[in-house]
């Protein structure tokens, strides 16, 4: 599969000539690199204006943390971060996702503007999840992750890791068609951190082509997780706290854009903006060449 065709287009979504960029307003006191900054609304929304000022293509909203040993919210209180600061963006014109494991929270964040559903269990943690995106034709993110239920970073055994989240991903993604949403709604991401170690996350990222042949939009989501505090680790073994992880993210996001994912998410967007654009202008540079050469080699016929 070539990379253009793996970045694809999903249909519902506009459509972006490179790796888009999606940026994170976690409305939450707990979320693992940037919980409680904003847990205000109109400090998410604001925020979530400012990751677009940076050159956010989405910002994808979520209430609830998914954190090693983070305590499942409850609905009603879901529903009251999240929703507020899905209309508010929504009404400024950006193109909102809404990260949540319910189905009452996606139908609600669907209906107050949200045009992409974005769950971490892959539709598993909710039964009425996939029956609501497929009745509202929105685009659904099948996350890879065995741990919803237990939380964190349970179960992470395998003995080939990307085959295995292939596999998965793969049944996931046969259930979410079977359940009604159309096969050009599907984005896969495979779940860096969840249910994985540092090794899981790297061996991943480097066989981001392998993802790609799920024949699906691909997200990754590596920004400020542990895999990265581990790689920059000093001498003494201590990572550096998440928001210090922001280069090593942009980083990733140059080469996950360069191994054709369609989109990044991450927290700190302006370094991301502009790995997707340099990661863009060696692509076309390689296409220009190529056309280049093509017609050299026409000429001299
Ligand atoms: N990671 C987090 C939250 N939502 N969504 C997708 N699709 N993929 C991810 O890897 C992912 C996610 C956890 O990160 P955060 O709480 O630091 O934002």
């Amino acid at each position: 599969m070539s990379k253009q065709s793996g970045r694809g287009r999903v249909a519902g979504l506009p459509e972006w000539d490179r790796c888009a960029v999606m940026g994170v307003v976690n409305v939450t006191p707990d979320s693992f690199s940037d919980g409680g900054r904003w847990f205000d609304t109109a400090a998410a929304v604001k925020h979530g204006l400012a990751l677009v000022e940076e050159g956010a293509d989405l910002v994808d909203v979520g209430g609830e943390s998914t954190r090693p040993g983070a305590t499942r919210v409850d609905e009603a209180e879901e529903l009251r971060r999240v929703i507020p600061v899905v209309r508010g963006l929504a009404s400024e014109g950006v193109t909102v996702s809404v990260d949540t494991m319910r189905a009452c929270v996606a139908e609600q964040a669907l209906a107050a503007g949200a045009r992409l559903v974005n769950d971490v269990s892959g539709g598993l943690a909710d039964p009425a999840m996939i029956p609501v995106v497929a009745d509202a034709g929105a685009p659904f993110v099948v996350m890879h992750w065995r741990g919803f239920l237990e939380g964190g970073n349970v179960r992470g055994v395998y003995a080939d890791v990307v085959a295995e989240v292939i596999d998965e991903l793969h049944a996931r993604v046969d259930a979410v068609l079977a359940g009604g949403i159309s096969p050009d709604r599907v984005v896969v991401d495979p779940g860096l951190g969840f249910s994985k170690d540092a090794e899981h996350d790297l061996v991943l990222l480097s066989h981001l082509d392998r993802l790609l042949g799920l024949g699906h939009p691909l997200l990754v989501a590596a920004s400020r997780k542990r895999f990265l505090g581990r790689v920059l680790a000093g001498p003494e073994g201590a990572p550096p706290p998440a928001r210090e992880r922001d280069a090593a993210t942009a980083a990733v996001s140059a080469l996950a854009a360069h191994a054709g994912a369609w989109a990044v998410r991450v927290h700190e967007v302006r370094a991301t903006a502009d790995a997707v654009r340099v990661a863009r202008a060696v692509e076309g540079a390689r296409t220009d060449s190529a056309r280049a050469a093509d017609n050299g080699a026409e000429g001299a016929r």
